[in-house]
């Protein structure tokens, strides 16, 4: 069988502030986890990622610090890798749409993409109008703006969304509207933007959602086709250039483009492009051999993604990459733009404090979990654990750290790691670190390691479906089974009256374990590594295929190793309360 090759993406995190559970739950961890599984099933693969820079979030922050959207978004972007390094999520490369090392490859990119898109045609050139901030002589993006909600009549309502009844909004449509720059008043004033014919691209896109129907999550198709409703209009125009200093200029030879960029979410989504780009000349192949990511039929494109950039996965950067084909095939040809095979979806996170009611995480309420600060407590493996088996796959989740902390204890220590401890401390006080021999297996020796093999193919179909907190389930059972066949064979019985006995069922309990760290490998890196290091197995069991390999008989294996710490509440949330 050819290589399956894959082109894995998550979300480009906006540079503008630091890393909290939240963004890993929704993207980064089940990407990484989706990847490590694939390397380990010997498919050639690539897992970009990299900060958004550009657009009016770094704009604004950078105001209220009192720095520039250079300072602030290399210093963040700094700041999320080694947040993701922490939790080991390890992408083939971290770029940056403004990084000093990403820059040219990216606007070049940005620049061609718009270049095609308008030699197609899908560009309408028109005049609308916008808030004009006199005072700061500039036209204000929708977030700069704050009145009052026309609909609930709210007083904290920014030009995009108001905060009171989370309706979108029009800026123009606001009541006393103020510029956050200058606090004075706007005036509506015109300008001049080219606005992406989606209407033009819909029937395709259409056809190509409903394609995806009996694949992808139903949340991410059914809102993307929702979207195209005729009755309600279908796809609106929507406009790819801004108002805006800071970005990629439009680059069109038009007086009218003067001092205006592309809209960050133009850009963005190339940004997974230029990325690779940049990743194929590190490695000597030539910028260009990025083409065989992403213009090549038999590699998959999966975008794993935030809820909140549905649309723009789904709808529109799909359209701008439609866009660009001169075939009219939709899912593209050889030496075009593929359209992602999957785009993955998670929903939010909200955050749960002991003591307290569950709330959405908020940067202004201050009530995020920072993986910076949560990594000065704990190791990443129990994190990477619980917002796997609490993923919010299909819908909104808590993180709730009397849960996290319950189920550190129950299931990783007392279930995984208890299995481990148990087994390798057995051999070792009894058969002297060495794998004592099979023997002749009873049914309820086979019947275990039946369940071995079982786990390893339904652990391996969930994933491969993108249900990661099924297949950390599988997991889980496996080490829960485990622990039962320890708990029915009883070698701490038998060893005193049939050493042979004793020993088969510690054979059969180590051959579980090597089948655990592989199949746990992709969830609890750092864990696997010390199952293997117990095992003295080397990388290469990392591989799916190896899962069921046997230890052999007499093989001398590793001290062991505590895989999980128990965590006490009264330790973590004591002072909390007061
Ligand atoms: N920066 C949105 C976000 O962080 C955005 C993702 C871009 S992906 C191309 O929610
Ligand atoms: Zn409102």
């Amino acid at each position: 069988m050819a290589t399956r090759r894959f082109l894995i993406t998550a979300g480009l995190p906006y540079s503008n502030g630091r890393l909290h559970v939240g963004h890993v739950a929704g993207a980064y961890l089940p990407a990484d986890i989706y990847v490590r599984y694939l390397r380990a099933t010997g498919a050639e693969v690539r897992y970009i990622c990299g900060s958004d820079d550009n657009g009016v979030a770094a704009v604004k922050t950078a105001r209220e610090k009192g720095t520039t959207p250079e300072e602030l978004t290399s210093r963040y972007n700094a700041s999320q890798r080694s947040s993701f390094d922490g939790l080991n999520i390890e992408f083939d490369i971290y770029g940056g749409t403004h990084q000093p090392e990403f820059v040219e490859m990216h606007e070049r990119m940005s620049r061609e993409f718009f270049l095609t898109i308008h030699g197609k045609d899908y560009f309408t050139k028109r005049t609308t109008k916008q808030l004009y901030d006199a005072e700061a002589d500039q036209f204000l993006p929708d977030r700069f703006v704050k009145g009052t909600c026309p609909h609930c009549k709210s007083p904290n309502a920014f030009g995009d969304q108001c905060e009171g009844c989370g309706k979108s909004l029009d800026a123009l449509d606001l009541i006393d509207p103020v510029s956050t720059m200058t606090e004075s008043k706007p005036e509506p004033r015109e300008t001049i933007h080219w606005y992406l014919r989606l209407d033009q691209l819909q029937d395709r896109l259409r056809t190509w959602l409903e394609s995806k129907r009996d694949t992808w999550r139903p949340t991410v198709v059914n809102f993307a086709l929702g979207q195209m409703t005729p009755d309600e209009g279908g796809l609106p125009e929507r406009a790819m250039t801004r108002d805006l200093t800071w970005g990629v200029p439009v680059p069109l030879d038009d007086l009218d483009a003067q001092g205006k960029v592309l809209y960050v979410w133009f850009d963005a989504p190339i940004g997974y492009i230029s990325f690779t780009a940049v990743l194929c000349e590190r490695n000597g192949e030539g910028w260009q051999a990025y083409e065989r990511w992403w213009k090549s039929p038999d590699c998959k494109v999966v975008n794993f993604i935030g809820e909140d950039n549905t649309i723009f996965h789904a709808v529109t950067f799909p359209a701008m990459l439609v866009a660009t084909h001169d075939s009219d095939s939709i899912q593209g040809e050889q030496g075009e733009f593929q359209l992602p095979t999957n785009v993955v979806a998670n929903a939010f996170l909200n955050i749960k404090f002991p003591g307290k009611e569950e709330e959405k995480i908020s940067k202004s309420r201050g009530n995020a979990v920072w993986i910076e600060e949560f990594l000065q407590t704990f190791d990443p493996d129990p994190l990477r654990y619980y917002l796997t088996a609490n993923a919010p796959e299909s819908q909104r989740v808590a993180f709730d750290f009397d849960d996290f902390v319950k189920r550190n204890n129950t299931e990783l220590l007392n279930a995984l790691g208890n299995f481990f401890n148990r087994t390798m401390t057995f051999l070792h006080k009894y058969f002297d670190g060495k794998v004592p021999p099979s023997g002749t297996r009873e049914p309820i020796d086979t019947e275990q390691l039946e369940r071995c093999k079982s786990a390893v193919i339904a652990v391996a179909d969930d994933i491969e479906r993108c249900r990661f907190k099924a297949a950390l389930a599988g997991v889980m059972q496996l080490a829960r089974d485990a622990n039962g066949y320890f708990d029915t064979t009883a070698p701490f019985r038998s060893r005193k009256t049939d050493m042979e006995a004793c020993g088969r069922a510690i054979n059969v309990c180590l051959q579980t374990t090597r089948t655990l760290s592989t199949l746990m490998a992709p969830f609890l890196p750092t864990s696997a590594e010390k199952c293997r290091a117990m095992l003295k197995l080397d990388d290469s069991a990392i591989a799916w295929a190896t899962a069921t390999d046997q230890l052999a008989d007499g093989a001398e294996l590793g001290e062991p190793q505590l895989l999980f710490k128990k965590l006490d509440p009264k330790e973590l949330f004591g002072e909390q309360d007061g």
